[in-house]
């Protein structure tokens, strides 16, 4: 049989025969990866969805009060869809929309939310946020607000993230708002803490995404022979994944195959980490105006709200 490979095939293996190796961190949102990551988000250790949480219910009839009635919710990175009924509490919006890698993951949050909210008109999308992002029909095209929670635009490089922050800007009008929750710089060893979990669930979730690319490209990875790295690189203000092979080890695929020597990476994940400052300049860069930030008492988490 001729082999015919996919655009999704030749860019997993591009990125394997890199040097460095790297994986791109969405595929660790398989279904397997997704409840995973939802058991993250419960970790002690991993404070980041918890804060924002008690930063929406804090500041959610504010925000309430800033954006009107009568809006177009469309929540991005949606996963559960947790961050949205959270809000949900205080905002009433008449449509909602989520947008998720994670196609069962993300129908069923959205299920959970129509059960809570019979009047809400809601939407699942399946779809990867590096691709231009498309609403379905029947989104108003005014009173939008894009809801990106749970600093997952930490994934994305400065130059991708406001290339995303653009394509949001071009979702929305100029009475329209970007409600984007963000990590911030903090002390190494808090960060350390939330991606080094002592359950170890954090290197599940870090080690599935090889279970994840053996099955999209027949790759045939043992990931008990990968150990879980994560550290703060400071000089780029951003957490690092790698998985490190535990000896020399050779993976094949159809068509190809790589060596790593022991100790050898494979970059998984970056998240970067904002200060207020990189934040507001990279939300002006793309275009939007004004900026409301609301942050716990830490100071470890911010909830911005920008005018588009
Ligand atoms: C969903 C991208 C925000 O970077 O903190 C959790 C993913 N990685 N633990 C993050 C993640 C390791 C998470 N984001």
């Amino acid at each position: 049989m001729p082999f015919d490979p996919t655009p999704e095939f030749m860019s997993i293996i591009c990125d394997l025969n890199r040097n460095p190796a790297r994986i791109d961190p969405k595929y660790f949102y398989d279904d397997h990866g997704s409840a995973l990551f939802e058991q993250i988000t419960r970790l002690p250790e991993y404070y980041l969805t918890r804060t924002e949480l008690t930063i929406l219910d804090k500041y959610g009839s504010q925000i309430n009060h800033v954006i009107g009635q009568g809006v177009s919710l469309i929540e991005l990175g949606a996963g559960n869809c947790e961050k949205s009924r959270a809000l949900c509490k205080h905002i009433r919006p008449v449509h909602f929309v989520a947008i998720d890698v994670a196609e069962e993951f993300v129908s069923e949050g959205v299920r959970r939310m129509e059960s809570l909210h019979p009047r809400l008109v809601c939407h699942a999308v399946a779809a990867d946020l590096a691709k231009p992002i498309e609403l379905p029909a029947g989104i108003p095209s005014s009173k939008r607000i894009v809801f990106y929670p749970g600093s997952s635009i930490g994934n994305f490089d400065p130059k991708s993230s406001r290339a995303l922050l653009e394509r949001c800007h071009a979702l929305l009008g100029a009475e329209d708002w970007l409600l984007l929750g963000v990590d911030l710089v903090k002390d190494p060893e808090i960060l350390e803490a939330a991606y080094n979990d002592k359950k170890g669930v954090t290197a599940q979730f870090n080690k599935n995404v090889l279970i994840h690319i053996n099955r999209l490209i027949g790759s045939d990875f043992d990931p008990d022979q990968w150990r879980h790295v994560a550290f703060y690189n400071a000089v780029d203000s951003r957490m690092e994944m790698h998985l490190e092979a535990k000896s020399d080890t050779v993976v094949s695929w159809p068509s190809g195959k790589r060596k790593f020597h022991m100790g050898e990476g494979i970059h998984t994940e970056n998240s970067y980490k904002f200060t207020l400052k990189t934040l507001k300049d990279r939300l002006r860069q793309a275009g939007f105006q004004h900026t409301n930030v609301w942050m716990d008492e830490h100071q470890w988490y911010a909830l911005t709200l920008s005018r588009a």
